[in-house]
C-alpha cells in the first residue's frame, strides 16, 4: 500500500519523504480538488483529502497538506491565501510590505489531512520566526524571507528545515500516529 500525497508542489513531497522511510512508500499524485473558500487550513485540508480519496476510487490513503504564512503585523495575512499571494504579489513584494512594519514576526502553519475508508484525521505544526530580506537558495516558496535562529529556511538543507519546521512537526505527529495504528 502506498500513501498518496496529493499536491502539485514537489518541495512538500521532498520534505515528506524523509518521514515515510521505513513506514510506507509515498507517491505524489496530482488531483485538482476544489479549494474551498475558508479561513481555516483544517477545513481546506479535510475537504481536499476527503474529495480526493472518494474521487480516486482506490483503497490507498491520501494526504493533503495545506500551509500558510501568517504575518503578525498584517493581521495574519496572507494566511490561507498564501499560494494566491505568492502567485500574484510574489515573495519579494510581500517582504517589502512587511519591511515597512516594526514588528517582523511571522509564523508558518501546516495542517495535514489524512483520509482513508475509515475517515479523516488531521495533524498540525507551526514555527515562529522573523521576516527578513531574501537569502538562500534552498527550500521553496516563502523560505528565503523567513528566518529562524539566524538562518532563513532557504539557507537550510531539507533535514535541517524538517527538524524545526511547521511541516516537519506535522509530519512527525502523523508518522507517530500512523505507526501506532498499524501495530
Ligand atoms: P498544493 O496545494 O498543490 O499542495 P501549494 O504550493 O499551492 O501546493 P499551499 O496552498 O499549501 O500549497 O501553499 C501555500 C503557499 O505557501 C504556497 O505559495 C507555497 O509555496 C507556500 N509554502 C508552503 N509551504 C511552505 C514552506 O514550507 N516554506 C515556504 N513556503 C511554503
Amino acid at each position: 500500500m502506498a500513501i498518496r500525497f496529493v499536491t502539485g508542489n514537489e518541495g512538500k513531497v521532498r520534505e515528506a519523504r524523509e518521514y515515510f522511510d521505513g513506514i510506507e512508500s509515498v507517491e505524489q499524485v496530482q488531483y485538482d480538488y476544489t479549494e474551498i473558500q475558508s479561513d481555516s487550513l483544517e477545513d481546506i485540508a479535510i475537504s481536499g483529502a476527503r474529495e480526493t480519496f472518494e474521487a480516486l476510487g482506490s483503497d490507498d490513503p491520501v494526504i493533503v497538506d495545506d500551509t500558510g504564512l501568517f504575518v503578525d503585523a498584517l493581521g495574519g495575512f496572507p494566511g490561507p491565501y498564501s499560494a494566491y499571494v505568492e502567485d500574484t504579489v510574489g515573495v519579494e513584494r510581500l517582504w517589502r510590505l512587511a519591511s515597512a512594519e516594526d514588528n517582523r514576526r511571522a509564523h508558518f502553519r501546516t495542517v495535514l489531512a489524512y483520509a482513508d475508508e475509515d475517515g479523516t484525521e488531521t495533524f498540525e505544526g507551526s514555527v515562529a520566526g522573523t521576516l527578513v530580506a531574501p537569502r538562500g537558495k534552498g527550500g521553496f516558496g516563502y523560505d528565503p524571507i523567513f528566518e529562524y535562529n539566524g538562518q532563513t529556511l532557504a539557507e537550510m538543507n531539507t533535514e535541517e528545515k524538517n527538524a524545526i519546521s511547521h511541516r516537519g512537526r506535522a509530519l512527525a505527529e502523523f508518522v507517530e500516529w500512523y505507526a501506532d495504528r498499524e501495530e
